[in-house]
Protein backbone atom coordinates (compact mmCIF):
# COMPACT_ATOMS: atom_id res chain seq x y z
CA UNK A 1 0.00 0.00 0.00
CA UNK A 2 1.44 3.31 -0.71
CA UNK A 3 2.92 5.95 1.78
CA UNK A 4 -0.07 8.24 2.06
CA UNK A 5 -2.41 5.42 2.63
CA UNK A 6 -0.29 3.75 6.00
CA UNK A 7 0.07 7.61 6.77
CA UNK A 8 -3.79 8.79 6.74
CA UNK A 9 -4.57 5.62 8.71
CA UNK A 10 -1.55 6.41 11.37
CA UNK A 11 -3.19 10.09 11.63
CA UNK A 12 -6.91 8.81 11.98
CA UNK A 13 -5.39 6.35 15.40
CA UNK A 14 -3.35 8.98 16.68
CA UNK A 15 -6.42 10.62 16.72
CA UNK A 16 -8.96 8.09 17.91
CA UNK A 17 -6.03 7.20 20.52
CA UNK A 18 -6.67 10.07 21.96
CA UNK A 19 -10.31 10.51 22.42
CA UNK A 20 -9.81 6.69 23.71
CA UNK A 21 -7.80 8.00 26.54
CA UNK A 22 -9.84 10.83 27.52
CA UNK A 23 -12.29 7.96 28.39
CA UNK A 24 -9.69 5.98 30.13
CA UNK A 25 -9.54 3.13 27.06
CA UNK A 26 -5.77 2.23 26.06
CA UNK A 27 -6.22 1.45 22.08
CA UNK A 28 -2.77 -0.43 22.18
CA UNK A 29 -4.21 -2.79 24.99
CA UNK A 30 -7.21 -3.28 23.34
CA UNK A 31 -4.74 -4.09 20.09
CA UNK A 32 -2.84 -6.65 21.79
CA UNK A 33 -5.52 -8.40 24.10
CA UNK A 34 -7.56 -8.96 20.70
CA UNK A 35 -4.79 -10.41 18.48
CA UNK A 36 -4.54 -13.22 21.16
CA UNK A 37 -8.02 -14.62 20.47
CA UNK A 38 -8.18 -17.12 17.66
CA UNK A 39 -11.36 -17.70 15.48
CA UNK A 40 -11.82 -21.01 14.01
CA UNK A 41 -12.82 -21.11 10.59
CA UNK A 42 -15.09 -23.19 9.23
CA UNK A 43 -13.73 -25.31 6.14
CA UNK A 44 -17.47 -25.69 4.62
CA UNK A 45 -17.85 -21.98 3.79
CA UNK A 46 -14.93 -22.94 0.63
CA UNK A 47 -17.02 -25.84 -0.73
CA UNK A 48 -20.81 -25.44 0.44
CA UNK A 49 -19.88 -28.41 2.96
CA UNK A 50 -19.72 -30.62 0.22
CA UNK A 51 -16.49 -32.06 1.27
CA UNK A 52 -14.21 -34.58 -0.79
CA UNK A 53 -15.69 -38.62 0.27
CA UNK A 54 -17.78 -38.69 -2.85
CA UNK A 55 -18.98 -36.78 -5.96
CA UNK A 56 -22.74 -37.94 -5.45
CA UNK A 57 -23.75 -37.75 -1.63
CA UNK A 58 -25.90 -34.53 -1.64
CA UNK A 59 -26.27 -32.64 1.60
CA UNK A 60 -28.47 -33.37 3.76
CA UNK A 61 -29.61 -33.48 7.84
CA UNK A 62 -31.87 -30.40 7.54
CA UNK A 63 -29.17 -27.76 6.94
CA UNK A 64 -28.89 -26.00 3.31
CA UNK A 65 -26.49 -23.75 0.96
CA UNK A 66 -28.26 -21.49 -1.51
CA UNK A 67 -26.45 -20.18 -4.08
CA UNK A 68 -24.50 -20.86 -7.14
CA UNK A 69 -21.46 -18.26 -7.41
CA UNK A 70 -18.77 -19.76 -9.23
CA UNK A 71 -15.40 -20.95 -8.34
CA UNK A 72 -16.05 -23.27 -5.40
CA UNK A 73 -13.08 -25.42 -3.90
CA UNK A 74 -12.98 -28.50 -5.59
CA UNK A 75 -10.37 -30.42 -4.30
CA UNK A 76 -8.72 -29.82 -0.41
CA UNK A 77 -5.67 -28.48 -2.29
CA UNK A 78 -8.16 -25.70 -3.74
CA UNK A 79 -10.08 -25.50 -0.85
CA UNK A 80 -6.40 -25.01 1.41
CA UNK A 81 -5.33 -22.65 -0.95
CA UNK A 82 -8.42 -20.75 -0.51
CA UNK A 83 -7.91 -20.75 2.98
CA UNK A 84 -4.76 -19.27 2.80
CA UNK A 85 -5.99 -16.59 0.85
CA UNK A 86 -8.52 -15.35 3.41
CA UNK A 87 -5.89 -16.09 6.50
CA UNK A 88 -3.64 -13.80 4.70
CA UNK A 89 -6.80 -10.85 5.06
CA UNK A 90 -7.44 -11.40 8.48
CA UNK A 91 -5.64 -9.78 11.40
CA UNK A 92 -4.36 -12.39 14.14
CA UNK A 93 -3.43 -15.86 13.95
CA UNK A 94 -6.50 -18.08 13.53
CA UNK A 95 -7.59 -21.75 13.14
CA UNK A 96 -9.47 -24.21 11.28
CA UNK A 97 -12.56 -26.41 11.79
CA UNK A 98 -12.47 -29.12 9.53
CA UNK A 99 -15.43 -31.86 9.06
CA UNK A 100 -14.77 -35.49 8.89
CA UNK A 101 -16.03 -35.79 5.22
CA UNK A 102 -13.10 -33.37 4.02
CA UNK A 103 -10.77 -37.23 4.24
CA UNK A 104 -8.16 -37.48 2.00
CA UNK A 105 -8.15 -41.10 1.38
CA UNK A 106 -6.43 -41.35 -2.08
CA UNK A 107 -9.05 -42.16 -3.74
CA UNK A 108 -10.32 -45.24 -1.53
CA UNK A 109 -13.46 -45.57 -0.31
CA UNK A 110 -13.13 -45.45 3.83
CA UNK A 111 -16.07 -45.27 5.47
CA UNK A 112 -16.79 -42.58 8.32
CA UNK A 113 -16.69 -45.77 10.83
CA UNK A 114 -13.19 -46.00 9.48
CA UNK A 115 -11.45 -42.83 9.67
CA UNK A 116 -8.19 -42.66 11.50
CA UNK A 117 -6.15 -39.76 11.66
CA UNK A 118 -4.22 -40.97 8.63
CA UNK A 119 -7.06 -40.02 6.45
CA UNK A 120 -6.64 -36.08 7.95
CA UNK A 121 -2.61 -36.15 7.57
CA UNK A 122 -2.64 -33.43 4.27
CA UNK A 123 -4.71 -31.27 6.54
CA UNK A 124 -2.61 -31.55 9.63
CA UNK A 125 0.86 -31.27 7.79
CA UNK A 126 -0.82 -28.04 6.68
CA UNK A 127 -1.72 -26.77 9.50
CA UNK A 128 1.89 -27.62 11.25
CA UNK A 129 3.07 -25.89 8.06
CA UNK A 130 0.46 -22.54 8.81
CA UNK A 131 1.31 -22.74 12.62
CA UNK A 132 -2.60 -22.85 12.97
CA UNK A 133 -4.32 -25.32 15.17
CA UNK A 134 -7.48 -27.99 14.23
CA UNK A 135 -10.95 -28.48 15.22
CA UNK A 136 -13.22 -31.39 14.52
CA UNK A 137 -16.44 -32.32 13.62
CA UNK A 138 -18.03 -36.24 12.64
CA UNK A 139 -19.91 -35.76 10.06
CA UNK A 140 -23.48 -37.51 11.09
CA UNK A 141 -25.39 -36.28 8.04
CA UNK A 142 -25.14 -36.32 3.83
CA UNK A 143 -24.77 -40.34 4.69
CA UNK A 144 -27.18 -43.37 3.50
CA UNK A 145 -27.05 -43.59 7.20
CA UNK A 146 -28.42 -40.57 7.74
CA UNK A 147 -31.48 -41.23 5.57
CA UNK A 148 -33.61 -42.09 7.89
CA UNK A 149 -33.63 -38.58 9.74
CA UNK A 150 -31.99 -40.62 12.51
CA UNK A 151 -28.03 -41.32 13.52
CA UNK A 152 -26.83 -41.64 17.33
CA UNK A 153 -30.39 -41.55 18.52
CA UNK A 154 -31.82 -44.05 15.82
CA UNK A 155 -33.74 -46.97 17.24
CA UNK A 156 -31.76 -49.48 14.48
CA UNK A 157 -29.25 -50.22 16.59
CA UNK A 158 -26.85 -51.13 13.55
CA UNK A 159 -27.32 -47.93 12.32
CA UNK A 160 -26.66 -46.82 15.75
CA UNK A 161 -23.66 -48.20 16.45
CA UNK A 162 -22.09 -47.01 12.86
CA UNK A 163 -22.47 -43.38 14.36
CA UNK A 164 -21.26 -44.48 17.83
CA UNK A 165 -18.06 -45.96 16.10
CA UNK A 166 -17.86 -42.69 13.48
CA UNK A 167 -18.04 -40.14 16.85
CA UNK A 168 -15.26 -42.67 18.54
CA UNK A 169 -13.05 -42.36 15.13
CA UNK A 170 -13.58 -38.54 15.22
CA UNK A 171 -12.50 -38.16 18.81
CA UNK A 172 -9.19 -40.13 17.97
CA UNK A 173 -8.27 -37.73 15.04
CA UNK A 174 -9.11 -35.03 16.89
CA UNK A 175 -6.81 -36.11 19.63
CA UNK A 176 -4.15 -36.40 16.51
CA UNK A 177 -4.58 -33.31 15.51
CA UNK A 178 -4.07 -31.69 18.97
CA UNK A 179 -0.94 -33.34 19.51
CA UNK A 180 0.43 -32.61 16.38
CA UNK A 181 -0.41 -29.13 16.57
CA UNK A 182 0.40 -28.56 20.11
CA UNK A 183 -2.83 -27.33 20.78
CA UNK A 184 -6.03 -28.84 21.83
CA UNK A 185 -8.66 -30.08 19.24
CA UNK A 186 -12.42 -29.00 19.83
CA UNK A 187 -14.35 -31.90 18.24
CA UNK A 188 -17.61 -31.49 18.29
CA UNK A 189 -21.08 -33.12 18.15
CA UNK A 190 -24.01 -31.95 15.81
CA UNK A 191 -26.77 -34.58 14.51
CA UNK A 192 -29.89 -33.92 12.74
CA UNK A 193 -32.09 -36.55 14.72
CA UNK A 194 -35.88 -35.44 14.76
CA UNK A 195 -39.06 -35.58 13.15
CA UNK A 196 -40.95 -33.43 10.51
CA UNK A 197 -44.45 -34.23 12.10
CA UNK A 198 -45.33 -34.50 16.69
CA UNK A 199 -43.96 -37.89 17.91
CA UNK A 200 -45.42 -39.34 20.17
CA UNK A 201 -42.21 -40.35 22.41
CA UNK A 202 -40.21 -38.07 22.87
CA UNK A 203 -37.90 -39.46 25.42
CA UNK A 204 -37.13 -42.65 24.33
CA UNK A 205 -34.63 -41.35 21.45
CA UNK A 206 -33.13 -38.77 24.46
CA UNK A 207 -32.63 -42.08 26.03
CA UNK A 208 -30.71 -43.56 23.48
CA UNK A 209 -28.67 -40.03 22.63
CA UNK A 210 -27.18 -40.22 26.32
CA UNK A 211 -26.50 -43.61 26.05
CA UNK A 212 -24.84 -42.94 22.49
CA UNK A 213 -22.93 -40.19 23.95
CA UNK A 214 -21.94 -42.03 27.00
CA UNK A 215 -20.31 -44.38 25.05
CA UNK A 216 -18.72 -42.83 22.49
CA UNK A 217 -16.97 -40.45 25.63
CA UNK A 218 -16.34 -43.69 27.72
CA UNK A 219 -12.68 -43.35 26.38
CA UNK A 220 -10.64 -40.55 28.33
CA UNK A 221 -8.43 -38.93 26.17
CA UNK A 222 -6.19 -36.18 27.11
CA UNK A 223 -7.77 -32.15 27.25
CA UNK A 224 -4.33 -31.19 26.08
CA UNK A 225 -5.19 -32.97 23.01
CA UNK A 226 -8.86 -33.00 22.41
CA UNK A 227 -12.08 -31.08 24.01
CA UNK A 228 -15.51 -32.85 23.50
CA UNK A 229 -18.45 -30.66 22.77
CA UNK A 230 -21.91 -31.06 22.07
CA UNK A 231 -23.85 -28.74 19.91
CA UNK A 232 -27.85 -28.10 20.46
CA UNK A 233 -30.59 -27.27 18.19
CA UNK A 234 -34.05 -26.06 17.85
CA UNK A 235 -35.75 -27.77 14.56
CA UNK A 236 -34.01 -27.91 10.87
CA UNK A 237 -35.69 -28.48 7.57
CA UNK A 238 -37.52 -32.16 7.76
CA UNK A 239 -37.44 -31.85 11.82
CA UNK A 240 -39.56 -29.13 12.42
CA UNK A 241 -41.54 -30.40 15.20
CA UNK A 242 -39.14 -32.47 17.46
CA UNK A 243 -35.12 -32.44 17.40
CA UNK A 244 -33.49 -35.21 19.73
CA UNK A 245 -30.62 -32.45 20.80
CA UNK A 246 -32.09 -30.21 22.23
CA UNK A 247 -31.03 -27.26 24.43
CA UNK A 248 -32.01 -28.49 27.43
CA UNK A 249 -31.09 -32.26 26.20
CA UNK A 250 -27.32 -31.17 25.93
CA UNK A 251 -26.63 -28.38 28.51
CA UNK A 252 -27.62 -31.16 31.04
CA UNK A 253 -25.69 -33.27 29.40
CA UNK A 254 -22.62 -31.45 29.24
CA UNK A 255 -23.07 -29.93 32.44
CA UNK A 256 -22.99 -33.83 34.25
CA UNK A 257 -20.76 -34.76 31.97
CA UNK A 258 -18.17 -31.53 32.47
CA UNK A 259 -17.73 -31.14 28.65
CA UNK A 260 -18.01 -28.37 25.86
CA UNK A 261 -20.85 -27.12 24.98
CA UNK A 262 -21.71 -25.38 21.98
CA UNK A 263 -23.84 -22.66 21.07
CA UNK A 264 -24.45 -21.47 17.88
CA UNK A 265 -26.44 -18.22 17.27
CA UNK A 266 -28.95 -19.73 14.62
CA UNK A 267 -30.30 -22.31 16.94
CA UNK A 268 -32.99 -20.98 19.07
CA UNK A 269 -36.15 -19.07 18.89
CA UNK A 270 -35.38 -15.66 16.54
CA UNK A 271 -35.58 -13.23 19.43
CA UNK A 272 -33.52 -15.43 22.01
CA UNK A 273 -29.49 -14.21 21.88
CA UNK A 274 -27.21 -16.55 22.81
CA UNK A 275 -25.25 -13.71 23.96
CA UNK A 276 -27.45 -13.80 26.81
CA UNK A 277 -26.57 -17.43 27.63
CA UNK A 278 -22.87 -17.04 27.95
CA UNK A 279 -22.84 -15.60 31.42
CA UNK A 280 -25.51 -18.09 32.56
CA UNK A 281 -23.69 -21.34 31.23
CA UNK A 282 -20.71 -20.32 32.59
CA UNK A 283 -21.75 -20.83 35.97
CA UNK A 284 -21.59 -24.54 35.61
CA UNK A 285 -19.32 -25.30 32.57
CA UNK A 286 -15.70 -24.29 32.31
CA UNK A 287 -15.77 -23.78 28.55
CA UNK A 288 -17.71 -23.38 25.84
CA UNK A 289 -17.81 -23.75 22.11
CA UNK A 290 -19.38 -20.60 19.85
CA UNK A 291 -20.94 -21.00 16.32
CA UNK A 292 -21.30 -17.60 15.38
CA UNK A 293 -23.69 -17.46 12.59
CA UNK A 294 -26.85 -15.31 11.41
CA UNK A 295 -30.03 -16.95 11.35
CA UNK A 296 -32.17 -14.52 8.98
CA UNK A 297 -35.90 -15.73 9.72
CA UNK A 298 -34.51 -19.27 10.43
CA UNK A 299 -31.04 -20.66 11.21
CA UNK A 300 -30.29 -19.70 7.37
CA UNK A 301 -26.70 -19.60 8.23
CA UNK A 302 -25.99 -15.84 6.80
CA UNK A 303 -22.81 -14.33 6.68
CA UNK A 304 -21.68 -12.95 9.63
CA UNK A 305 -22.45 -8.80 10.02
CA UNK A 306 -21.12 -6.64 12.13
CA UNK A 307 -25.02 -6.27 13.94
CA UNK A 308 -26.25 -6.08 17.89
CA UNK A 309 -25.71 -9.60 18.29
CA UNK A 310 -22.21 -9.99 16.97
CA UNK A 311 -21.26 -7.14 19.44
CA UNK A 312 -23.04 -8.41 22.23
CA UNK A 313 -21.41 -11.36 22.15
CA UNK A 314 -18.42 -10.09 21.81
CA UNK A 315 -18.61 -7.96 24.58
CA UNK A 316 -19.99 -10.99 26.97
CA UNK A 317 -16.66 -12.89 26.16
CA UNK A 318 -14.29 -9.81 26.86
CA UNK A 319 -16.35 -7.74 29.61
CA UNK A 320 -16.23 -10.96 31.94
CA UNK A 321 -12.69 -12.02 31.21
CA UNK A 322 -14.49 -15.46 29.07
CA UNK A 323 -12.23 -15.01 25.96
CA UNK A 324 -9.87 -17.76 27.64
CA UNK A 325 -12.48 -20.08 28.16
CA UNK A 326 -14.33 -19.86 24.94
CA UNK A 327 -13.40 -21.52 21.72
CA UNK A 328 -15.02 -19.10 19.38
CA UNK A 329 -15.63 -21.07 15.76
CA UNK A 330 -17.79 -19.91 12.85
CA UNK A 331 -20.82 -21.34 11.20
CA UNK A 332 -22.22 -19.68 8.14
CA UNK A 333 -22.26 -20.64 4.36
CA UNK A 334 -23.10 -18.98 1.65
CA UNK A 335 -22.98 -19.99 -2.14
CA UNK A 336 -24.60 -16.99 -3.68
CA UNK A 337 -21.35 -14.37 -3.32
CA UNK A 338 -17.40 -14.66 -3.50
CA UNK A 339 -17.13 -17.48 -1.07
CA UNK A 340 -13.69 -16.45 -0.16
CA UNK A 341 -14.98 -13.09 0.39
CA UNK A 342 -17.95 -14.17 2.42
CA UNK A 343 -15.07 -16.09 4.69
CA UNK A 344 -13.51 -13.00 5.27
CA UNK A 345 -16.32 -10.74 5.82
CA UNK A 346 -17.76 -13.43 8.43
CA UNK A 347 -14.48 -13.33 9.91
CA UNK A 348 -13.36 -9.41 10.25
CA UNK A 349 -16.29 -8.98 11.47
CA UNK A 350 -16.30 -11.20 14.42
CA UNK A 351 -12.61 -9.93 14.89
CA UNK A 352 -14.00 -6.33 14.88
CA UNK A 353 -16.67 -7.09 17.33
CA UNK A 354 -13.87 -8.29 19.43
CA UNK A 355 -11.64 -5.52 19.05
CA UNK A 356 -14.17 -3.13 19.57
CA UNK A 357 -15.23 -4.69 23.20
CA UNK A 358 -11.80 -4.15 24.10
CA UNK A 359 -12.12 -0.63 23.41
CA UNK A 360 -15.00 -0.35 25.73
CA UNK A 361 -14.43 1.43 29.04
CA UNK A 362 -16.09 -1.15 31.29
CA UNK A 363 -14.92 -0.39 34.29
CA UNK A 364 -16.35 3.12 34.37
CA UNK A 365 -20.04 1.85 33.30
CA UNK A 366 -20.26 -0.76 35.60
CA UNK A 367 -19.31 1.98 38.28
CA UNK A 368 -22.53 3.67 37.06
CA UNK A 369 -23.92 0.41 37.29
CA UNK A 370 -22.82 -0.02 41.08
CA UNK A 371 -24.03 3.49 42.14
CA UNK A 372 -27.33 2.86 39.88
CA UNK A 373 -26.85 5.50 38.05
CA UNK A 374 -28.92 4.01 34.87
CA UNK A 375 -29.50 7.14 33.38
CA UNK A 376 -25.46 7.21 32.15
CA UNK A 377 -24.87 4.14 31.90
CA UNK A 378 -27.52 4.12 28.64
CA UNK A 379 -26.12 7.89 28.08
CA UNK A 380 -22.65 6.94 27.70
CA UNK A 381 -23.02 3.42 25.97
CA UNK A 382 -24.70 5.30 23.31
CA UNK A 383 -21.86 7.74 23.12
CA UNK A 384 -19.55 4.90 22.64
CA UNK A 385 -21.30 3.82 19.47
CA UNK A 386 -19.84 6.80 17.51
CA UNK A 387 -16.47 6.93 18.82
CA UNK A 388 -13.78 6.17 16.18
CA UNK A 389 -13.99 2.52 16.29
CA UNK A 390 -12.94 2.58 12.52
CA UNK A 391 -9.71 4.34 12.51
CA UNK A 392 -8.39 2.02 15.68
CA UNK A 393 -9.73 -1.05 12.99
CA UNK A 394 -7.87 0.18 10.23
CA UNK A 395 -4.41 0.61 12.35
CA UNK A 396 -4.81 -2.75 13.80
CA UNK A 397 -5.01 -4.58 10.46
CA UNK A 398 -2.24 -2.36 9.34
CA UNK A 399 0.31 -3.14 12.28
CA UNK A 400 -0.70 -6.86 11.58
CA UNK A 401 0.41 -6.30 8.07
CA UNK A 402 -3.44 -7.18 6.04
CA UNK A 403 -5.14 -5.01 3.94
CA UNK A 404 -6.91 -2.42 5.71
CA UNK A 405 -10.25 -0.49 4.45
CA UNK A 406 -11.64 -2.79 1.92
CA UNK A 407 -8.25 -3.12 0.15
CA UNK A 408 -8.96 -7.01 1.18
CA UNK A 409 -12.19 -7.04 -1.37
CA UNK A 410 -9.21 -5.80 -4.41
CA UNK A 411 -6.90 -8.71 -3.51
CA UNK A 412 -10.12 -10.92 -3.73
CA UNK A 413 -11.15 -9.81 -6.85
CA UNK A 414 -7.58 -10.14 -8.09
CA UNK A 415 -7.59 -14.31 -6.67
CA UNK A 416 -11.24 -14.47 -7.82
CA UNK A 417 -10.03 -13.61 -11.90
CA UNK A 418 -6.70 -15.40 -11.17
CA UNK A 419 -7.51 -18.48 -9.54
CA UNK A 420 -11.22 -18.97 -8.93
CA UNK A 421 -12.28 -17.73 -12.29
CA UNK A 422 -10.56 -20.86 -13.88
CA UNK A 423 -12.14 -23.73 -11.99
C1 LIG B 1 -26.23 -27.52 11.88
C2 LIG B 1 -25.14 -27.15 12.81
C3 LIG B 1 -23.78 -27.66 12.45
C4 LIG B 1 -23.46 -27.54 10.98
C5 LIG B 1 -22.05 -27.92 10.62
C6 LIG B 1 -21.86 -28.07 9.15
O1 LIG B 1 -27.40 -26.88 12.13
O2 LIG B 1 -25.11 -25.77 12.98
O3 LIG B 1 -22.83 -27.02 13.23
O4 LIG B 1 -23.73 -26.28 10.48
O5 LIG B 1 -21.71 -29.06 11.31
ZN1 LIG C 1 -23.43 -24.99 14.13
Amino acid sequence: MSNQHNQSIEQAYALAKARFSEIDVDTDEAMTKTVEIPISLHCWQGDDVGGFESDDQKLSGGIAVTGNYPGKARTPDELRKDLEKVYSLLPGKHRLNLHACYMETNGQKIDRNEITPEHYSRWIDWAKDQNIGLDFNPTCFAHPNSDSGFTLASNDSGIRNFWIEHCIASREVGAAMGQATGSPCVTNIWIPDGYKDTPIDRFSPRQRLMDSLDRILEKKINPAFNLDAVESKLFGIGSESYVVGSHEFYMGYAVSRGILYCLDAGHYHPTEMISEKISALFNYLPEMLLHVSRGVRWDSDHVVTLNDEIYAIAQELVRNDFTKRTHIGLDFFDASINRIAAWTIGTRNMIKALLAAHLEPTKNLIELEKQSDLTSRLALLEENKTLPFGAVWDYYCLKNNVPARDNWLTEIKIYENDVLSKR
